[in-house]
């Protein structure tokens, strides 16, 4: 049974400001979260169990009109990467001058619902197209929702993106997730074993086969063909992800070369942190014809015993 805030006090959402941007902080008896509505991103999820931010972000962010966010959860979507780098289909899409990771990360999302319960916090937010958008794709309709679901288990994020133009469309995305580590050298992330990747830091790309758990001891920028449960095993905390229509996964550290080159993000960040991202990215993109949706969703949780139950091994149990 759903309830207003008004009857639960330990549960609320506020509008906050972060620097110039205005953010909805929800706090609940569970768990807390914070959204900023530039980029629908959000930035800080943490349950009573596990209080420490789930998410990374870096002591360098800053929170300015029109500028990416330097960590939490960056949605690049119509676009994830340099549009080069994406299918032809997705080019032939876009043609050139759609900035790399598209314009969703910098566009404002509106709060659209919410839903307070004793158990769960539900939030969803429109995307509002940009002008620039419209004015460069005028035959390009794309409506987008994101939709949050949170409880003291962990988080669900969903993108539904829905073609309202009369032509098919052709487009990558990605949930850009910064996640935290004590240690990037004793992190590892498990679930990929056997599957191809594309390393975007080699002059082909030509797919390589991953051999076990992914490790961290040098720039890492891959797209891995296949979106399998993941653990993450960090020295303070694992966590599980799994995810639903993503057909790749992105993993990403910058090391200490690249660190140099980005913005908000101090010398020594890429030891703490990685990038694990929900995809359909690189080869991989999504097609809508006119009036179709697609939904690609993620689920964050720190209940690990769902990765080593023997039914995972032989079953989707999501
Ligand atoms: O997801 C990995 C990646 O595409 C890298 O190549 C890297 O440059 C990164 O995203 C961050 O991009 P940004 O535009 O946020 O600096």
């Amino acid at each position: 049974m759903w309830a207003d805030e008004r009857y639960m006090p330990n549960c609320a959402i506020h509008t906050v400001m972060l620097g110039e941007l205005p953010a909805l902080s929800i706090t609940h008896a569970k768990f807390r979260a914070i959204i900023v509505l530039q980029g629908g991103q959000l930035i800080d999820f943490c349950t009573v169990k596990h209080l420490d931010n789930w998410l990374w972000q870096s002591q360098a962010v800053s929170f300015r009109q029109g500028v990416a966010i330097r960590g939490g959860i960056p949605i690049c979507f119509p676009l994830f990467g340099n549009l080069m780098d994406n299918a032809t289909a997705v080019q032939a899409t876009f043609g050139k001058g759609m900035a790399k990771h598209g314009l969703a990360r910098t566009s404002t999302w509106q709060l659209i619902e919410q839903q307070l319960s004793d158990d769960v916090v539900i939030v969803k937010l429109g995307w509002q197209v940009p002008p620039d958008f419209i004015e460069q794709y005028p035959h390009i309709k794309l409506a987008a929702t994101l939709s949050f679901q949170f409880s003291e288990n962990g988080f669900d994020l969903s993108l539904e993106s829905h073609n309202t133009s009369e032509q098919t469309i052709c487009f990558s995305q990605a949930f850009h997730s910064y996640l935290p580590t004590a240690d990037i050298c004793q992190t590892h992330v498990s679930g990929f074993d056997k599957v191809c990747y594309v390393d975007m830091l080699a002059d082909n790309t030509h797919a390589v086969v991953q051999q076990g758990d992914i490790n961290f001891q040098q720039e890492v920028d891959r797209i891995y063909q296949a979106s399998p449960k993941i653990l993450l095993n960090t020295p303070h905390y694992q966590a599980v992800f799994t995810s639903k229509n993503s057909l790749s996964t992105v993993i990403w550290n910058p090391w200490v070369e690249k660190s140099q080159t980005l913005d908000q993000f101090l010398p020594n960040d890429y030891q703490k942190m990685l990038c694990i991202e929900t995809a359909n990215a690189g080869s991989d993109y999504v097609t809508l014809k006119p009036d179709e949706k697609h939904t690609l969703s993620v689920s964050m949780s720190k209940d690990t015993d769902f990765f080593y139950h023997p039914r995972f091994l032989n079953f989707d149990l999501t």
